[in-house]
């Protein structure tokens, strides 16, 4: 296993050639075949309804439950007593369920909800942490049929009540706090701030899990341990026969305009892509000890830390807390303690440890890895080989996944589960079997091998999204309105005399900041309420360590001058509204940015600017090319 000559590649690609032609020449009976791994109530009537492109609906008529197919179905075999979750505190605490101990718990839960008058349809928000709660807050809500939208514990309240007020939530599950570098961060008071904003929601459910004081509003607050004591260990609440696209959650992403979107998934095509892609892709056993690092405000926590590992019967883990705490080896110690087998991360994290030293991961036994995976942004070769040498040993091959929250799961990646090709480091390979990708010029047609274009998806599969919330237009416009037909994810792509896909970045106005996804005009728009700031700019600039950093330029109203001081407020600013996530790399003062005559903010310019590029490309519209040099002078260029 690992990298092999590429001459290779005929010979040993045989049969994942023919799953991938098998998968395109009949999607209709290939799915057919694929869906009955889960367990149905009822199978589909059509296995795909393309009448109302782009619209496509997958397994109409078909009846399944999420919580069904990740638990009742492993608690009614020798599964019952495997651990299903593995929680790792990070003050060094460790919880471990059963498939057993999970189902009680979410029957309870399940029942919990129903008490507060959740019923099929309600969506449920959950702005929690990484502690078990989460899981089984999300397998309890898909048990009844309440859509849930999980929203990452580092948002912040504005960002919170957007989210909340734009999926409707009824009900808000929050802890009282977690832990961080050894603070805690007080989460319910960022909630209660939100829920000023938030009508829509009714109750707040609260975990104990920091242990610190909180205010609770009466009527509308209850702590969740309280709430749960009435309900016995036996406690069973039959799961709901869902329609296949029956919505399982709704999950926000920033995109090129200004709000986050929310892409909701179906339930049956997601679950089934998310089973196969998982399957394809790490080739699992029960032996496994599968660790994916994303937090579950993010799709690869749903799909692979949640959803994925639960549908195969594996162990799947969680850690609470920073990477590098209390030491730059934690996760290393992790590994090792628990057995870790599969080892799924991101490359900022990799390059990360990479600074630390080598050192700090040969104090550890990882001879239990098998496979190692990447995700969340293009893995640079030096990063890959480190991975692949330091962590891998030589022996595990790295799995390159590209995909995003509106494809559910893996796209293109190699496929150790139907055969490994052999790897190109910066590659993710080639496209899972019934993903029909391709790279195209401006105009969609074919770009030539070894030639930058964009990449598309040609035709529906089973994970894709089922829309953007309220907001059908914008799922029309912004994925099938580029190219005729076809799906565009936003990316610039490559593709090689092997037919090898290498993602080359975002075509788009949306950064990957430590492999997390940000809008640039979130951020613009972020700076431009706070009362200094008259227009603002922001792009991103490469970065060693994170891929890539926001960079932020700002024109001043009348009245303000630059300072060190309001470079740090609006700097705090950003992280208030938004979260510590989108915190500005640099602050540029400047009086004027570039704009085309009629008005437009040359970000291109800024951005080549910001790059250093020798060429600032075409500025034949330039309104007043002044504004150049004023920015050159403020990034210190001659
Ligand atoms: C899963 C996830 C999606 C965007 C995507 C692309 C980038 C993700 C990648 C990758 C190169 C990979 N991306 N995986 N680029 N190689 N293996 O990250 O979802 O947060 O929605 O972001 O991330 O730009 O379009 P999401």
């Amino acid at each position: 296993m690992g990298v092999l000559p590429v001459e290779e590649r005929r010979v040993l690609t045989a049969k994942l050639d023919e799953m991938r032609r098998k998968a395109l020449e009949d999607p209709e009976s290939f799915w057919d075949e694929h869906a009955r791994a889960l367990e149905w109530y009822k199978i589909w009537d059509k296995v795909l309804d393309d009448g109302e492109k782009p619209f496509y609906r997958w397994f109409v008529g078909g009846r399944i439950n999420a919580s069904y197919n990740a638990l009742d179905r492993h608690v009614k075999t020798w599964r019952k007593n495997k651990v299903a979750l593995i929680w790792e505190g990070e003050d060094g605490s460790v919880k471990k369920y059963s498939y057993r101990d999970l189902y009680v718990e979410v029957n309870r839960v399940a029942a919990l909800l129903k008490n507060f008058g959740v019923k099929k349809g309600d969506r449920v928000a959950l702005y929690l942490p990484m502690i078990p709660e989460l899981p089984i807050f999300m397998l309890a809500a898909a048990r009844i049929g309440a859509p849930f939208t999980v929203i990452f514990s580092g948002f912040s309240s504005d960002s919170l009540a957007k989210r909340l007020n734009d999926s409707g939530a009824k009900l808000l599950v929050t802890a009282d706090g977690f832990w961080r570098r050894g603070r805690v961060v007080r989460l319910k008071d960022i909630a209660d701030k939100s829920l000023e904003q938030a009508l829509s929601v009714e109750s707040v459910l609260v975990v104990r899990h920091a242990g610190v004081d909180v205010a609770m509003q009466e009527g509308r607050d209850y702590w969740y341990h309280e709430a749960l004591e009435g309900i016995g260990r036996n406690t069973y609440v039959e799961p709901e026969r869902l329609d296949s696209n029956h919505p399982l959650f709704i999950l926000y992403t920033s995109g090129t305009t200004g709000t986050p979107k929310g892409i909701y998934h179906s339930t049956g095509g997601y679950l089934v892509w998310v089973y196969w892609t998982l399957k394809w892709a790490f080739n699992p056993n029960d032996e496994d000890i599968w660790w994916c690092t994303a937090d579950i405000g993010w799709i690869t926590g749903h799909s692979y830390v949640v959803f994925g590992p639960l549908l195969h019967g594996l162990t799947t883990l969680m850690y609470e807390g920073a990477p590098d705490y209390p030491a730059p080896d934690r996760w290393w110690s992790i590994i090792e303690r628990h057995g870790v087998t599969v080892f799924y991360t991101s490359p900022t994290a990799i390059r990360m440890f990479m600074r630390y030293g080598s050192h700090w991961v040969e104090k550890h036994d990882l001879s239990s890895l098998r496979i190692l995976g990447s995700v969340g942004e293009p893995i640079n070769p030096e990063a890959w080989e480190w991975y692949f040498k330091v962590v891998g040993k030589g022996r595990c091959p790295i799995i390159d996944t590209w995909w995003q929250t509106e494809t559910g799961g893996f796209m293109i990646s190699p496929a150790a589960g139907i055969e490994l090709v052999p790897l190109k480091p910066g590659s993710a390979t080639l496209p899972l079997p019934g993903v029909d990708a391709d790279v195209v010029d401006d105009n969609g047609n074919p770009a030539k091998p070894g030639v930058q274009g964009y990449l598309v998806i040609k035709r529906p599969w089973p994970g894709m999204l089922l829309g953007v919330w309220g907001d059908p237009e914008r799922y029309v416009k912004t994925y099938w309105g580029r190219f005729d037909g076809y799906y565009f994810p936003g990316d610039y792509a490559m593709k090689d005399e092997d037919g090898y896909f290498w993602i080359l970045g975002r075509a788009d106005e949306v950064l990957k900041v430590a492999a997390h996804r940000i809008g640039t005009m979130e951020l613009e728009s972020a700076l431009v309420e706070h009362p200094a700031v008259s227009e603002a700019a922001v792009v991103g600039k490469p970065d060693p360590v994170k891929g890539e950093v926001p960079v932020a330029f700002v024109v001043l109203k009348e009245g303000f001058s630059p300072s060190v001081k309001l470079e740090e407020e609006l700097s705090n600013h950003v992280a208030e509204v938004i979260g510590p996530i989108a915190r500005p790399a640099a602050i540029i003062f400047v009086k004027k940015l570039p704009k085309t005559r009629s008005g437009k903010i040359m970000r291109r310019v800024l951005k080549a600017l910001v790059r250093g590029e020798a060429s600032l490309g075409d500025l034949s519209t330039i309104e007043d090319p002044s504004a150049v040099d004023e920015v050159k002078a403020a990034l210190r260029i001659a």
